[in-house]
């Protein structure tokens, strides 16, 4: 009897010593993009106590997920191919589950063991994401080498969530690129659009027209010495891009934007004469000659890219050729359409170029729009309004789709508010309010939803040179832009989102993010 008793009592004490503590239940993890369902088992599990993934798919995603795994808890662990141990974190590739929405994922949290299901490697990868986030947002809590358990079944409202580095006005080396992609993919942006070409600066090695990036890559805004990508510099940046599912569009922006191509090859100005390196901000002065050189040009520019870019688009910019005749932009832009699909790309173009005869397949990017209750101080400000809109109307009947990136709301160049020393203002002030607390269908009932790919913030560099201004400018806003394109817009809620986004604050320390601390969020 007495022994018996005994063995209770080692048995209860035992069982209690494992017992997982009382955290947090899932729900009330801050996380962003917020997750579109989530169901909590209200237990816990010991990171720790996770040491081998098991995967029925290919390694490659499985070696993503180790590394990182490593990375971020300081512990190693190993892959086994195929097995149903517990106490393991197992990636199932399921052909049948959600197949419709490659990034739909499965993410079941038990007390010993965790299951990431997906249809392929780019679900598992969004469902690593989420539980990355899930792991070092515990950090900072009591207990923190414990997660909530609990089943969280995500997909993205948007299948295109997009972020732009002009990497023209000013040149961000392939180490600020990589650092910037690292900070994006956080927050699961899967595409990234580089501005390669403006009238400041060239920066995309062409092999067949070298003085590209010998004389056009030489200089930026301000005339520092600006620099350029040469095909292996890039082709390095698409695969980092590519291990954390973020596809790289390249843009070489036709026929405006083009002083820095117009400075390189004579024959590209009508007057055969070469024009000068411009180093200001001004916009909408130069345009390429309509000829047949030019075109011969552009073609070859298109197939070197095209090339090199795995991705399926190809943004030929089209905005603000102010200074081209019109019946030359709409050549320019249907026979550079044309050379796009020829390489076996789509088209993307800035909204400009909906009046011109696109392809069905195009994609149009919604940029130019002001914020209505702007105070127009000037007159050049009058040009923009809501003339996206109208660019877009046109384009819609044409077949085109629509991106999502009003300046009134998503461009992360723009000044938070009046104190903000770098950026511009043009379209108004964009808080971190504005930035996030809006919906796409209320906004532009006129865009069927079926007609909307996604949305992209993009980043001009005409104020900024350094990764600790593009830091400033990115977080907290582009958070809140990824949320509007994961998160149902029903699920989502300002009040909620400043409450979460506070917490971010750990991980943007981590990492040295030089991010804004917007009076709004108390941090
Ligand atoms: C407008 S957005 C531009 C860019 C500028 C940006 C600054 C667009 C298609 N054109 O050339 O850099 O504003 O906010």
């Amino acid at each position: 009897m007495k022994n018996r008793i005994l063995i209770v009592l080692i048995c209860l004490i035992v069982s209690c010593a494992k017992k997982a503590p009382l955290i947090d239940s899932i729900e009330k993890t801050e996380f962003v993009p917020y997750p579109n369902n989530i169901e909590s088992y209200e237990s816990a599990l010991e990171i720790n106590s996770i040491l081998l993934i098991a995967s029925n798919g290919e390694l490659e995603i499985a070696n993503i997920i180790k590394k990182e795994w490593e990375d971020l808890t300081k512990s190693d662990i190993k892959i086994i191919k195929r097995s149903t141990n517990r106490g393991n974190l197992v990636i199932e590739i399921d052909k049948k589950f959600k197949s419709e929405n490659n990034e739909a994922y499965l993410l079941d949290i038990d007390r010993k063991s965790i299951l990431i299901k997906s249809s392929n490697d780019e679900g598992v990868y969004r469902a690593w994401q989420t539980l990355k986030q899930l792991i070092e947002l515990r950090k900072h809590k009591e207990h923190p080498n414990f997660v909530p358990t609990g089943k969280i079944l995500d997909y993205p409202e948007y299948k295109f969530r997009s972020t732009m580095l002009d990497v023209s006005r000013h040149f961000f080396n392939v180490d600020q690129l990589k650092r910037f992609i690292d900070l994006v993919s956080d927050y699961k942006i899967n595409f990234l659009h580089l501005g390669l070409t403006n009238d400041q600066g060239w920066r995309i090695e062409i092999k067949s027209r070298p003085k590209l990036t010998l004389i056009g890559g030489k200089t930026q805004v301000g005339g520092g010495k600006g620099g350029y990508y040469s095909q292996k510099d890039y082709k390095d940046i698409v695969k980092y891009a590519r291990n954390k599912f973020i596809t790289i569009i390249p843009e070489v922006n036709i026929p405006g934007h083009t002083n820095a191509a117009l400075s390189s090859y004579a024959n590209l100005n009508c007057d055969g004469k070469l024009k000068k390196a411009y180093t200001g901000t001004n916009v909408g002065f130069s345009t390429l000659c309509n000829n047949s050189y030019t075109f011969k040009f552009i073609d070859d520019v298109i197939k070197e890219v095209s090339a090199i870019t795995p991705g399926e688009y190809f943004h030929i910019g089209g905005d603000e050729s102010h200074v081209t005749k019109p019946s030359d932009y709409l050549e320019f832009i249907s026979k550079t359409s044309q050379i796009v699909n020829k390489y076996g790309k789509k088209v993307i173009g800035w909204d400009d170029i909906g009046v011109a005869d696109i392809t069905p397949n195009t994609v149009l990017q919604l940029w130019n729009i002001t914020q209505k209750d702007k105070v127009v101080t000037n007159i050049e400000d009058l040009k923009h309004q809501d003339k996206g809109l109208k660019n877009i109307s046109v384009g819609m009947k044409k077949g085109g789709d629509v991106l999502i990136s009003p300046a009134s709301k998503m461009y992360l160049d723009i000044k938070y508010d009046s104190l903000t020393k770098l950026g511009l203002n043009w379209p108004g002030y964009i808080s971190l309010k504005t930035a996030y607390d809006w919906k796409i269908e209320k906004e532009f009932p006129q865009i069927p939803k079926s007609k909307i790919i996604g949305i992209e913030a993009p980043l001009w560099s005409e104020t900024i040179s350094t990764s600790e201004d593009i830091d400033y400018l990115t977080f907290p806003r582009l958070p809140a832009y990824s949320e509007i394109g994961w998160t149902n817009p029903g699920k989502r809620e300002w009040k909620d989102f400043i409450s979460r986004i506070a917490s971010h604050r750990f991980l943007w320390e981590e990492r040295k993010i030089n991010y804004y601390p917007s009076p709004l969020v108390e941090w």
